[in-house]
């Protein structure tokens, strides 16, 4: 393997997103302007995730160190920075972040046409024990950028013009969408560059495994109900499949993308629209799910289809595999 040791032709990022965007070449340095200062975000919270143990900045907000100084918790921490970066791109008007309760408008002199919708840290009951968390993004574009309203971020995940995640894992992986199928990289430490690792992903048309958090089971609906007995206990007599849960949506939807598989956070009778964010969890998800030859269902439609009534809305996905998700289909169309 020396060869690639010593690989001297590197496609960061950056160059990738240039190279495919090049034919709209007029729009083609704004956008990677902003996906740079995305990547500065997600460079940033991988750094503090590494070291959050030793900088204390993991626990509850508004815990003070032996210095007598209030710590910012991790989570706090990312949004600003992503805040920070995002607006003094100039290249964003308007931004949601699951941290923040209103849309966050940007001030007209550092205006530009992009929206971006954003988690900047999921996966919260994760973090202080040390396991894969992630960061989600979805990328819009304003109709006017110096009049955007929140019509314009209210709109259907098929609007959509890029969307992607970073994982902060036993290495920090950058996975994304331009619509153009999905491509990931890993940064490399020692160059600070996220270099190209995983080309054209496509999820495997049927999966061995199953995702999700069983504990809700008792309130379940049937269709629900019954995949995941199916999944146990096969009708055609098939291997059962194996369950796999983080509670991380952005490690268990890598796996779902690499291994094949089913992910799904169902309604049930104390959440009927489920637990995930439509705009920044599971738009950005379904669309890369799409882009890589998967399904995305919300038990009614395709959850590219939905239009979100409010920026913080839920709504329920099943997300995987594309049989895996047209059986969900199948069994909610019997349902009916
Ligand atoms: P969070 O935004 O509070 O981190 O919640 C989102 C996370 C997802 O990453 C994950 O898929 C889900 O919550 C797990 O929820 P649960 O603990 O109910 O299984
Ligand atoms: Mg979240």
């Amino acid at each position: 393997h020396a060869a690639e040791t010593n690989r001297t032709d590197l496609m960061t990022i950056t160059r990738f997103v240039l190279n495919e965007q090049s034919k709209h070449s007029e729009s083609r340095g704004d956008f990677t302007i902003l996906l740079s200062n995305i990547v500065l975000g997600c460079k940033f919270v991988c750094s503090a995730v590494n070291k959050a143990g030793l900088a204390k900045l993991i626990g509850l907000a508004g815990e003070t160190n032996v210095q007598g100084e209030e710590q910012k918790k991790l989570d706090v921490l990312s949004n600003e920075v992503f805040v920070k970066a995002l607006v003094s791109s100039g290249r964003t008007c308007l931004l949601v972040s699951e941290e923040v309760e209103e849309a966050i408008f940007v001030p007209p002199s550092q205006h530009g046409k992009y929206i971006v919708v954003f988690d900047p840290l999921d996966g919260s009951s994760n973090i202080d024990c040390g396991v894969s968390i992630g960061t989600i993004f979805g990328i819009y574009m304003a109709k006017d950028k110096d009049n955007a309203t929140l019509d314009d971020v209210l709109q259907p995940g098929n609007k959509m013009l890029a969307a992607g995640y970073c994982m902060y894992g036993s290495s920090c992986t950058f996975v994304i969408s331009t619509g153009n199928g999905v491509n990931g990289f890993t940064l490399d430490p020692s160059l600070g560059e996220f270099i190209l690792t995983h080309p054209n992903i496509k999820v495997p048309r049927k999966g061995k495994i199953y995702s999700v958090n069983e504990g809700n089971a008792k309130n379940w609906d049937e269709p629900t109900t019954k995949y995941v007995e199916n999944c146990k206990f096969p009708e055609d007599g098939s291997t059962p499949k194996s369950l796999r849960y983080i509670g991380s949506m952005v490690a268990d939807i890598h796996r779902t993308l690499l291994y094949g598989g089913m992910f799904m956070y169902p309604a049930d009778l104390k959440s009927p629209n489920g637990k995930l964010r439509v705009l920044y969890e599971v738009f950005p998800m379904s669309y890369l799910m799409e882009q890589a030859g998967g399904q995305a269902f919300t038990g009614k439609e395709r959850a590219l289809d939905l239009v979100p009534n409010r920026i913080h809305d839920r709504s329920p996905v099943f997300l995987g595999s594309y049989d895996e998700v047209e059986h969900i289909k199948e069994l909610y169309a019997a349902c009916k």
